[in-house]
């Protein structure tokens, strides 16, 4: 699907635009399906759906509706063109182990919608791996800047994870912000049309303004990889430490209720058994949450 010109431009830059993704009938559809699942706040008490900007507090306008791996709760998701020409796309720039590692929809309200921070998608992983990964972003309405669209900061992802924060230092917040030092100016908008989209590398800095539009802004991102190796210790990620938000501790208490079981049948069709090297990273990320939630202090 991609030129060599394309590959190389992808590697010098770090991110890449690519038109009509998905065809517009498709569009369509899975912009009904999110925010159908949006208006029934599918997934809350399981901690998929939260507010990305703001705490969640019930009976609170979100400030930011966002949603994780929305396929879980309407699987025709990932039989979409959309989904199969993503794969197609990673498997070229990250190698054919790429796989699917998780899905997000996020709807920028009109007129308030806030902004998305700069950030590296890596900060928010554990700092003990070495990442391939990728995101694609389709919009699923046309985006500017004035609506929030994707904007990049051109080879920042050959550089290393700069030093990220919560807002306001409130850990129970989702979004992290780059306090690093960066030439924010050199920022590059990327408009998109319906069903276009844009990809990007697990280390491109990134940022979406508020949306001063009349209309909301919705995406549909799927994020792909392929197994990260362990290196223990390779970076510090000190704004990860104690880091807890809302929809985190709605999701462990639905795991003990017995969501636990639930997750694993979602997840076991997806597993990627024939594959050592996704076995070794599974066991490796459970044996930390364990060891995180073991040194945890005891509330
Ligand atoms: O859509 C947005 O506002 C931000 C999306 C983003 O940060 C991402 O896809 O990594």
């Amino acid at each position: 699907m991609l030129s060599e010109q394309e590959l190389n431009d992808y590697r010098t830059k770090g991110y890449m635009r690519r038109e009509g993704i998905c065809p517009p009938s498709e569009v369509q559809q899975i912009r009904d399906t999110l925010l159908g699942l949006f208006a029934r706040k599918a997934g809350y008490e399981e901690g998929a759906q939260y507010d990305f900007s703001g705490r969640d507090e019930p009976g609170k306008m979100q400030s930011f509706p966002s949603m994780h791996d929305p396929s879980h709760y309407v699987p025709e998701l990932r039989k979409t063109t959309f989904h199969r020409r993503a794969l197609a796309l990673a498997k070229e720039l990250l190698g054919e182990d790429a796989a699917l590692y998780g899905e997000h929809a996020l709807l920028k309200p009109a007129l308030y919608g806030p902004e998305t921070p700069w950030h590296q998608d890596e900060a928010f992983r554990s700092p003990d791996f070495e990442y391939k990964e990728l995101s694609i972003w389709m919009a699923l309405q046309p985006v500017t800047e004035a609506n929030g669209c994707m904007q990049f900061l051109e080879g920042s992802h050959l550089g290393d994870v700069l030093e990220h924060q919560s807002p306001g230092g409130d850990r129970s917040l989702h979004p992290l912000e780059c306090c690093g030092d960066f030439p924010k100016a050199e920022a590059v908008p990327v408009p998109l049309e319906a069903g276009d989209c844009t990809i990007h590398d697990v280390r491109t800095l990134h940022y979406t303004a508020p949306n001063t539009s009349t209309a909301p802004r919705l995406a549909y991102i799927l994020i792909f990889n392929v197994p990260p190796v362990y290196k223990p210790g390779l970076r510090k990620a000190e704004w990860l430490v104690g880091r807890r938000t809302d929809s985190q501790e709605r999701k462990r208490l639905w795991y003990r209720k017995g969501g636990i079981a639930v997750e694993v049948l979602r997840r076991l069709p997806q597993v990627r058994v024939t594959n050592g090297r996704w076995l070794a990273w599974a066991a490796i990320r459970l044996s930390s949450k364990m060891r995180q939630r073991a040194s945890r202090p005891r509330p």
